[in-house]
């Protein structure tokens, strides 16, 4: 048995079923003894491409390190790998990066994979599952991510291989529904019906409650068929960009937010106003996992972020 750790990349298609499916198929010929986070990372050298999906498997097997990168290749054809432009996009690519065995430097095959060493998109997933083991370079993988600087490389999800891995959604949810609980009991308790004077706060409490609804009402629409309770993307959906979508990016979070603020502010109840505010914080963080999976499922999703900086309220939060 040779310990050997494969990187894979995907930039073209569905970027985590080819990965997921690649991962499936390798524990056919081996074991699959750890498994990296999932990565988003900016492309390196080739042409003009959208951002790649990441990680790294260690795989145990009996197979020599020819035979395995012909298996490898074998699988990355099923999952309609065309080589076009070198460095350019591509649906799947997987990489020896490096093993136990002898190091190999023939025309067809080098181990350690060359620029492994220099790559941050394969050192920090390489770190996490085999951190002392020798990078091209011949510094430990844990070394030579210490030398690369620069390069864009955010960690998306922990635990990805397996279809069905993701589903912290429903815990968002269930604290999202408590935290409106809260609101409401605050509300009651707290809040008094308002009388017939204009009182300022009530007058902007009435403002927000107007701008809040159009907002959560409008959004909504413009989700269309792609809607879901949860904050993970439905297959089929796809990325809605126009409308208040293309102000902000969780335009229905802020709509809601502005809604319960309002209200708690025409009934003058300072808890509802607190709890109000307070659930800007909670969606930031819902909405924070929620891009997350937004990422894995869109690879325009990196662009569009840049391109809407705010996510609630625009030029504001
Ligand atoms: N080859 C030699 N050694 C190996 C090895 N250890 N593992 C040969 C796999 N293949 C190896 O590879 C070209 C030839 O390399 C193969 O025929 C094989 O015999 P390829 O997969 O056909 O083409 P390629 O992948 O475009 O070339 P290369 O040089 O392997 O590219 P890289 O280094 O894999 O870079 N940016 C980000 N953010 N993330 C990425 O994953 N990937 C690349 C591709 C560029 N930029 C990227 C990413
Ligand atoms: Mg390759």
């Amino acid at each position: 048995m040779t310990k050997y750790a494969v990187g894979f990349g995907s930039n073209l298609g569905n970027r985590l079923e080819h990965i997921q499916a690649a991962v499936s198929k390798m524990s056919g010929f081996g074991e699959v003894v750890a498994t990296s986070s999932l990565y988003e990372s900016a492309p390196v050298g080739g042409p003009e491409q959208d951002p790649y999906l990441n990680a790294v498997v260690v795989l145990q097997t009996d197979l020599i390190a020819e035979d395995l990168l012909g298996a490898l290749q074998s699988i990355e054809s099923e999952r309609g790998r065309e080589r076009r432009a070198r460095w350019g996009p591509r649906t799947l690519d997987l990489d020896i990066l490096v093993s136990e065995g002898p190091t190999i430097d023939t025309p067809d095959l080098s181990i350690p994979h060359s620029a492994s060493g220099e790559r941050r998109f394969v050192l920090e997933p390489l770190v996490e599952v085999w951190p002392e083991v020798i990078v091209s370079g011949g510094m430990t993988a844990t070394g030579a991510l210490a030398t690369v600087g620069g390069q864009d490389v955010e960690l998306l999800a922990v635990k990805w291989a397996q279809r069905g891995d993701r589903h912290a959604g429903r815990y968002w949810v269930a604290g999202q529904l408590i935290w409106f609980l809260a609101t409401g009991v605050a509300m009651a308790f707290d809040g008094s019906l308002p009388g017939n004077d204009p009182d300022p706060s009530r007058l902007i409490g009435g403002l927000l409650i107007l701008i809040g609804s159009v907002l959560a009402y409008t959004s909504m629409r413009r989700l269309g068929p792609g809607r879901t309770v949860l904050p993970e993307p439905i297959p089929g959906g796809f990325l809605v960009e126009t409308g208040s979508y293309s102000h902000v990016r969780h335009p229905m979070y802020g709509g809601v937010s502005l809604l319960l603020t309002g209200t708690a502010l025409v009934l003058d109840s300072i808890a509802g106003v607190v709890l109000g505010i307070g659930l800007f914080g909670f969606f930031w963080l819902k909405s924070g996992y929620e891009e997350r999976q937004l990422r894995i499922a869109y690879p325009g999703y990196a662009a569009y972020r840049r391109r809407v900086p705010r996510r609630f309220i625009p030029f504001v939060l």
